[in-house]
């Protein structure tokens, strides 16, 4: 089977050396449209090991400025610095009633649990509220309510060698959650050890289509590797199809070799003005950052088990 995504001939599309100041590494970053300029939200980690967030601007979605410093790093005011003492990570955009809203990992002492955090222009940003409790990463709001509700996914539990599933969570305010559901399992397999969310949920006509990544467990290492699943659009709780094979996953050197080999870990994705065509955004072994093309078409087609059928795989 041909897996969907395209890399990019020019990747890594930023590394540690497109920042403007001394730094460790660049990746994870998440990624929107904002007027006529693609925005990327880096993750860069400093020399000390601790993470921020930094802009990058792009006309073509392809060649990225960086700025020339950190935009967001790690709180400074209560409730938030508690949480955030030892970095910001991962974060997700996702645009909303007019405002772009930025879920993340912030981590602290006690262990990393998502923030959610605003910005309307991309210069001030404000922290509204810490979402869940520790132990919870990878979380990524849905672009509008949903019967009159936020949604997000996040994934509670998962650390220190646990399980990890997707969940959802509901909210009349982006303060408050509940009515937690699990939406997709680890089961044997390339993400045998845990699943979380990559990029925030798209819109089709088909169901929310979302990219999760897979953890596999292996005697060199953790295994990253990226699969897409389809939401219902009125129950997001329920997975409609999704893909019980990986649809991409690390392959070129600069995927296997880094800080942590063997990881591709999307955070954000752009749907072209087409409609069809798609831009990834994605860590590639917590060093650099790579971009890779697909279609909505492509993905779409790959969605097509039931999750937790016998599927059975083929070829891998
Ligand atoms: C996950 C997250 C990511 C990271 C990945 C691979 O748990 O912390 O930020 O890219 O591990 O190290």
């Amino acid at each position: 089977m041909r897996l969907p995504f395209k890399r990019y001939r020019g990747n890594p599309i930023i590394t540690a050396q497109d920042i403007p100041y001394p730094c460790n590494t660049v990746f994870n970053a998440g990624a929107c449209r904002f007027g006529d300029q693609y925005v990327l939200l880096l993750r860069v980690e400093d020399l000390r090991g601790i993470s921020h967030f930094t802009l990058a601007w792009s006309k073509d979605g392809y060649h990225f400025q960086v700025e020339g410093q950190p935009w967001i790093t790690r709180a400074q005011e209560e409730p938030f610095a508690e949480y955030e003492r030892f970095g910001i990570e991962d974060p997700r955009i996702t645009p909303l009633d007019g405002a772009y809203y930025v879920a993340y990992t912030g981590f602290g002492p006690a262990g990393p649990r998502v923030v959610i955090g605003a910005t309307e222009d991309f210069r001030t940003f404000r922290r509204i509220s810490l979402a869940t409790e520790v132990d919870n990463k990878d979380a990524a709001l849905f672009p509008e309510k949903i019967n009159g509700l936020y949604c997000m996914l996040d994934r509670p539990g998962g650390m220190g060698g646990k399980l990890g599933s997707i969940w959802i969570t509901f909210s009349p305010d982006l303060i408050y959650w509940g009515r937690a559901q699990v939406v997709l399992t680890p089961e044997a397999g390339w993400g045998r050890a845990k699943l979380g969310t990559s990029t925030p949920p798209l819109k089709t006509p088909h169901g929310w289509l979302v990219l999760y990544h897979g953890v596999r467990h292996t005697p060199g290492g953790r295994l990253y590797r990226v699969g897409a699943m389809l939401l219902d659009l009125e129950q997001p709780q329920r997975v409609l199809a999704y893909t019980p094979h990986f649809v991409f996953g690390p392959e070129e050197l600069y995927e296997r070799t880094g800080d942590v080999p063997n990881v591709v870990f999307p955070c954000g994705w752009v749907l072209e003005d087409d409609g069809e065509t798609i831009k990834m955004y994605y860590g590639a072994a917590d060093t650099c950052i790579g971009l890779a093309e697909t279609t909505l078409k492509e993905l779409l087609q790959l969605c097509i088990e039931p999750p937790h059928s016998d599927w059975e795989p083929q070829g891998f």
